[in-house]
């Protein structure tokens, strides 16, 4: 999980975690990280390694040393949050920079909650990120809010099977099983486990 700080992303690992919201003040000190099993829309389940990253700038270098490896990243921006936007092709680089090859990439535009934010009453205009997606090479965005828990499942699934592809493609006889992600049998799967685990690796 990867933006600036406030723009929600430790709210939508714990709607996924937990499917709760807390309206917490507290910033992410450093780098949290979940274990997190993931069902994709055809039902398989796979095991990600979330890391919920700070967005705070003094945590930059710390955050930096988590991004090596991963499979996928999620850039998170909030309507609230200009500069989430303004920062985001520079969050990208600094991804790129430590990935190699350089990860899947999910964007997410959360707090889609707030009055008006659909409508253009806030800061961060929809058309604006919609733009930044193109520019940036995004398939799509996800329209997510922490607090009602709109789209986090919709996200989440499709991470996962995002990353079921990446199992299959490291699947031929001679190749070990990739090393950030894992696939773990149906009947081991607890619907309550869902989500227990944040950028995914
Ligand atoms: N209305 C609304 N508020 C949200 C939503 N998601 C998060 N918030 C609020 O936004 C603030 C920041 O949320 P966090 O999840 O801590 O943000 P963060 O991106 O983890 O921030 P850092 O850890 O500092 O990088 C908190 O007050 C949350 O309650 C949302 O979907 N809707
Ligand atoms: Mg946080």
């Amino acid at each position: 999980m990867v933006g600036t700080s406030q723009v929600g992303k430790t709210s939508i690992c714990l709607r996924l975690k937990t499917n709760t919201f807390i309206d917490s003040a507290f910033s992410t000190l450093g780098t949290d990280f979940m274990l997190s099993k993931l069902k994709s829309p055809d039902g398989r389940v796979i095991q990600a390694r979330i890391f919920d990253t700070s967005g705070q700038e003094r945590f930059s270098r710390l955050v930096s040393g988590f991004f090596h490896g991963s499979d996928l990243a999620i850039f998170v921006v909030s309507f609230d949050e200009i500069e989430s936007l303004s920062e985001l092709e520079s969050k990208v680089d600094e991804v790129d920079e430590h990935c190699d090859p350089p990860p899947l990439k999910f964007l997410v535009l959360n707090k889609i909650d707030l009055p008006g934010a659909l409508d253009g009453s806030w800061p961060l205009k929809r058309e604006d990120v919609e733009a930044a997606s193109e520019e940036l090479g995004f398939d799509r965005i996800y329209l997510t809010s922490a607090k009602t828990g709109e789209g986090i499942s919709e996200l989440f699934e499709d991470v996962a099977k995002e990353l079921l592809g990446l199992v299959r493609m490291d699947d031929g006889e001679d190749s070990e099983p990739h090393e950030t992600t894992k696939l773990v049998d149906h009947d081991d799967y607890d619907d309550e486990d869902m989500g227990k685990g944040c950028c995914c690796k």
